[in-house]
């Protein structure tokens, strides 16, 4: 039995996406953050990092949310891998693109506004990373232009690692108006029932 660490408006949210997807049975265990349960003595056995997500697969352990959809993906449905060594490279490519390069500016604005109070709140990294968003975001359009998935015209993993990242742009109120090769690709992820599903995880 799969146990998934972490609510689904977490980094843990592109491994419930992809579980939904998979249509595989699995628990999720949220942790009250708040609570600081990620710095359990019991959950820091798991994830020594102290971070979500981190996943169980009977005895099977696995941590960082990329790694965690790669081994799902391997496991209960390989094609979505890739077929030639250029493809896995191309769904690589954008998977740890979207980690790096657009989700990290997108968590420094969620950092500041979300969870800093207004008067320790530093309005240069918040101006820094608005600027880089909108940058990652025309390369990922330009990417798109006349491609239906990120890797061609199959879906792949890389569809749902990038969607899974492209979807906070709504919590940082970048519009995706003035990206239309990403707008239509992200009208067909999320008209997914998995991605339905998982939007209704997140705002649960
Ligand atoms: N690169 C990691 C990032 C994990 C991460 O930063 N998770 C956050 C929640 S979104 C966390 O657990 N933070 C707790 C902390 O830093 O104390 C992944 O993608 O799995």
């Amino acid at each position: 039995m799969i146990k998934l660490y972490g609510a689904p408006r977490t980094s843990a949210g592109r491994c419930y996406f992809l579980l939904e997807e998979l249509g595989v049975d699995y628990e999720a265990a949220p942790l009250d953050m708040k609570a600081r349960e990620h710095q359990s003595s019991e959950f820091l056995k798991l994830n020594p990092n102290g971070k979500v997500p981190c996943l169980i697969d009977d005895d099977f352990v696995i941590w960082e949310s990329l790694a965690i959809n790669q081994y799902l993906a391997e496991k209960y449905k390989p094609e979505l891998l890739g077929s030639t060594p250029q493809e896995k490279g191309r769904i690589q490519q954008w998977s740890i693109w979207s980690l790096v390069e657009l989700q990290t500016p997108m968590v420094d604005v969620i950092i500041q506004t979300l969870f800093m109070p207004e008067e320790k709140r530093d309005h240069g990294v918040i101006d820094r990373a608005m600027k880089r968003i909108p940058v990652a975001l025309q390369i990922l359009d330009d990417h798109m232009e006349g491609r239906t998935y990120i890797a061609g015209e199959k879906i792949t993993l890389g569809d749902f690692n990038v969607a899974s990242i492209v979807n906070i742009a709504n919590t940082v109120k970048v519009p995706l108006t003035p990206f239309p090769n990403i707008s239509q690709w992200m009208a067909r992820m999320t008209e997914r029932p998995s991605f339905k599903k998982y939007f209704q995880l997140r705002n649960n």
